[in-house]
């Protein structure tokens, strides 16, 4: 086994040392950062005899305890801590340390990103930056100096309001900075650089004036007004939405090319990979703009839930994490379409979570064990658990979950606490009983709901059984039934007539009766009411009723979805089978009849591989890709001249909106998508490639060429290289396209690729937009029977290891839920897993998952 050992919930113990202030004067260079870390300590416990502060990668200089340096047989240092016996009851401790940023390939703790100094601290980073007791519940007050030289890091940043700034000796320049709210470690920043910068400033409701700035790399600063502009929506929208406001005078934003993640809440001093801020009409699709308002969202969310009430520990990750993507979910749909925008949300859940929670890394949104904390980033944390955040939402509703909240801030400002903490707020505040329902805090897996229905055509009863079922797993062989919401309509296939009900089901199996004068089609799980599969067996013809009748447009899409998923799966078994001219009909029907273009994009919309591969045990790859090219094929051909006239009106669409531009641009790409299936209409992508004067169309054109004609293809792709060479972002939408080639040379592309000049390993985002694209966008080759693509990923894991632990091991996912696949599959991935655990030095990350998928 292992040389890493987990931790344990269950192992919880308060910290016996209070950290009142922390002096931090980090002095920049390169190789050689120096970090003086003054401490004032309170010791908390009578019994506590010693300190063990946490330390990785660092360099001690010297400790002092209360102005007396320490020699080395009065402390005890080992790689991850450093240990002081202590008498006092409170003392003050000098430390000095030295790291070097510039090898932090990691990008963890204190790192280059280009030229400027950047910091990324959650969950475990501080303590590669001093040594110090890092864990959320220990909160302290930061006062920052930053030292460096003045020419190359005119900005010196970190969190709070700027105190003092000065000169010092040899273009050495020094800004001081301190943070009034006690915060964990976990959300201290730093950042020193040469950027442009964008300024602005926000009324808050109660009438404070608040500056905000968004740092960007020099030549940038018009691509940061959509991020300026998403950021004050917030500020509004939590005000109006929580009365909630920002609490300091100044809010940064900083975007960087290197970063491990999406962005990062530090107080005051937000830190965003540079794709979740910087974007304009020509290189940035409406997808990223919408990407950015959201994730601009989440963050600013963060300094009330998270910053101002944060966790206890980290296995209460999704305490803010559930509860922030929740929030920000709510924030994108008011902004924009509200069915849209939730579809979207469900199908990210199904086609990602529902396979992490099928596999060997499943776990409770508060999970119980783990070894590495970075590996529980996860959209269990995340997305379930805003699910679960939204299922309390669907119970109290608004106001009651208005309410809940308010009593949360109120009973839990400026403190560090926990998921049934917050459950209890919820529960406190409007009296509804939720016992039952903090289960969903402790139960990993994806339920599974079992409708079946009855009518009584004589004493016109319609009565609806639904029971729970949950899969054991190996770490949960017993589960136990949940508190599940379910909403249903009742449709009046007769009168057309919709009724909406909220259904509680809080016992193994629940029977409802409700008196209909005609037999009713069921809607059930309307606006996806839980994080649930569905078994009922509804004939095509219900779902087709439901596609046209209900009320909530997330059972419309879903209805459809399932029959396309229905025949996808007989292609899969059989790629000749027969479909029927009534699916053809149906999906004609739908073309002519919805007017929301957005809507009409999505239901359009073939399920993904992704999500077909949750839905079928032990897939066939290579089936399922044909399976989805014959269905898609066979839609263009059949509905050949609808599609065209959706895509020519596309064209000659004009608004002033930017919204209807955007569902518009989405339909056109949608019916482009069908229609370069079919040889005779190859020009049209050619036509849009070249007519785009945005992002979206350029791309749209760009992903249709690459199924089509290849000599095409190449011409484009290299048109664009040369326009958008020097545009990082852009090149890693090339990147990825080029590596979604489905060609029987794609390995030889790969390898040509990564040697390329603008190819780096050490880049996150092009190490992703490479390796990522090519796992989640070529399928085919992936999966290929040969097991090279397998190989391909596993190389890049084993070189990954060395550079960035983090990046490998969210990059492993696919090959650790090879049981999805058949058995051929499985085997070919094991044996690369096998081989990537032999790998000498193997990052605790990787060895997790490891462990547990091959174990
Ligand atoms: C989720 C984040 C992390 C990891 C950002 C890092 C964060 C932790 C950080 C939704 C929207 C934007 C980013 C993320 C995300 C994985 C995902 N605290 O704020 O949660
Ligand atoms: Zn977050």
């Amino acid at each position: 086994m292992s040389e890493f050992t987990a931790r344990y919930l269950s192992d919880y113990t308060a910290s016996e040392f209070a950290i009142k202030t922390v002096n931090l004067t980090v002095t920049l260079s390169n190789a050689a950062t120096h970090v003086s870390s003054e401490l004032t300590i309170e010791k908390l416990s009578d019994t506590a005899s010693e300190l063990t502060l946490d330390g990785e990668h660092l360099i001690l200089k010297s400790i002092s305890l209360d102005g007396k340096t320490l020699s080395k047989n009065e402390y005890m240092l080992s790689d991850t801590t450093l240990v002081i016996p202590v008498s006092q009851n409170q003392f003050t401790l000098v430390i000095e340390t030295e790291i070097n940023p510039e090898a932090n390939t990691a990008l963890e703790g204190l790192f280059k990103s280009g030229d400027a100094f950047c910091t990324q601290c959650e969950a475990e980073g501080f303590r590669r930056i001093t040594y110090y007791l890092d864990r959320p519940d220990v909160m302290s007050v930061f006062t920052t100096k930053v030292i460096a030289d003045k020419d190359a890091y005119p900005y010196l940043l970190s969190n709070g309001n700027k105190i003092e700034e000065g000169e010092l000796g040899e273009g050495q320049h020094y800004v001081t900075w301190h943070d009034p709210f006690p915060k964990p470690a976990y959300l201290f920043a730093l950042v020193a650089g040469d950027f442009d910068l964008l300024s602005d400033s926000y009324q808050t409701s109660s009438g404070r004036d608040v500056a905000l700035e968004i740092f960007v790399d020099k030549g940038n600063l018009p691509k940061a007004e959509h991020a300026m502009a998403s950021l004050k929506h917030s500020m509004a929208w939590d005000e109006k939405t929580f009365g909630l406001e920002y609490d300091l005078d100044i809010y940064m934003i900083v975007a960087v090319d290197f970063f491990n993640m999406g962005a990062m809440e530090n107080k005051g001093l937000n830190v965003f990979n540079s794709k979740y801020v910087l974007a304009d009409k020509a290189s940035a699709t409406d997808t990223d703009y919408f990407n950015i308002e959201a994730v601009i969202a989440h963050e600013y969310f963060h300094n009330w839930t998270g910053n101002r009430v944060t966790c206890r520990d980290w296995f209460q990750l999704s305490l803010k994490e559930g509860l922030t993507v929740f929030r920000d979910q709510q924030f994108s749909a008011d902004m924009h379409s509200k069915s849209v925008t939730r579809i979207q949300n469900v199908k990210v859940l199904r086609a990602m979570q529902f396979a992490e929670d099928a596999g060997p890394m499943s776990h409770p949104i508060r999970p119980e064990k783990v070894m590495e904390m970075n590996n529980f980033y996860t959209l269990t944390v995340y997305e379930k658990g805003s699910e679960v955040i939204r299922m309390i939402h669907t119970l109290l509703g608004a106001e009651g979950f208005r309410q809940g909240m308010d009593l949360y801030f109120k009973r839990f400002d400026g403190m560090a606490v926990t998921c049934d903490d917050f459950v209890n707020a919820m529960a406190d505040a409007t009296g509804k009983d939720l016992t039952l329902f903090k289960r969903w805090y402790a139960q990993s897996g994806t339920p599974e709901l079992i409708v079946e229905q009855n009518y009584d055509s004589v004493s016109k009863r319609f009565d609806l059984n639904i029971s729970q079922f949950h899969r054991p797993s190996d770490n949960q062989p017993n589960k136990h039934d949940l508190h599940i919401p379910i909403r249903i309509e009742l449709i009046d296939p007769v009168t057309e007539e919709v009724t909406s009900k909220l259904l509680e089901l809080t016992s193994a199996s629940q029977s409802w009766s409700f008196s209909c004068t005609h037999k009713p089609v069921v809607a059930v799980l309307a606006d996806f009411s839980a994080p649930v599969k569905v078994r009922f067996d509804q004939s095509n013809e219900e779902l087709s009723q439901i596609l046209t009748l209900a009320d909530d447009y997330f059972c419309r899409w879903d209805a459809a979805q399932k029959i396309m998923q229905h025949h996808l799966k007989r292609l899969t078994i059989d790629i000749t089978t027969d479909i029927p001219t009534s699916f053809f009909e149906m999906l004609s029907r739908c073309i002519s009849d919805i007017k929301d273009n957005a809507f009409k994009a999505l239901l359009l919309t073939l399920p993904s591989f992704d999500e077909m591969v949750s839905q079928i045990e032990q897939v066939n790859a290579t089936s399922l890709c044909a399976a989805i090219e014959q269905l898609k094929q066979l839609i263009a051909t059949q509905l050949e001249s609808q599609l065209l006239g959706v895509y020519q009106q596309c064209e000659e669409f004009q608004s002033v909106d930017e919204g209807e531009q955007v569902a518009n641009r989405s339909l056109q790409n949608v019916s482009l998508s069908y229609l370069s299936a079919i040889t005779a209409h190859e020009e049209l992508t050619e036509k849009q490639y070249y007519k785009a004067n945005n992002m979206t169309q350029a791309l749209g054109a760009l992903t249709a060429a690459i199924k089509q004609n290849t000599s095409m293809f190449k011409v484009l792709m290299s048109d664009f290289e040369n326009q958008w060479r020097d545009t990082t972002l852009v090149m890693d939408k090339w990147f990825t396209l080029s590596a979604s080639v489905p060609n029987d040379d794609i390995y030889g592309q790969l390898t040509a690729l990564m040697a390329r000049d603008d190819f780096s390993m050490n880049n996150p985002n092009r190490a992703r937009s490479l390796v990522g694209g090519f796992v989640t966008q070529n399928p085919k080759y992936f999966h290929c029977e040969s097991g090279r693509g397998y190989q391909f990923l596993a190389d890049r894991i084993v070189e990954l290891n060395k550079i960035n632990p983090q990046v490998a091991s969210r990059l492993i996912t696919p090959l650790i839920q090879f049981k999805e696949f058949d058995v051929a599959r499985q085997n070919l991935m094991k044996t690369e897993l096998q081989r990537i655990q032999k790998t000498p030095e193997l990052a605790r990350d990787l060895v997790e998952k490891l462990d547990a998928a091959l174990t």
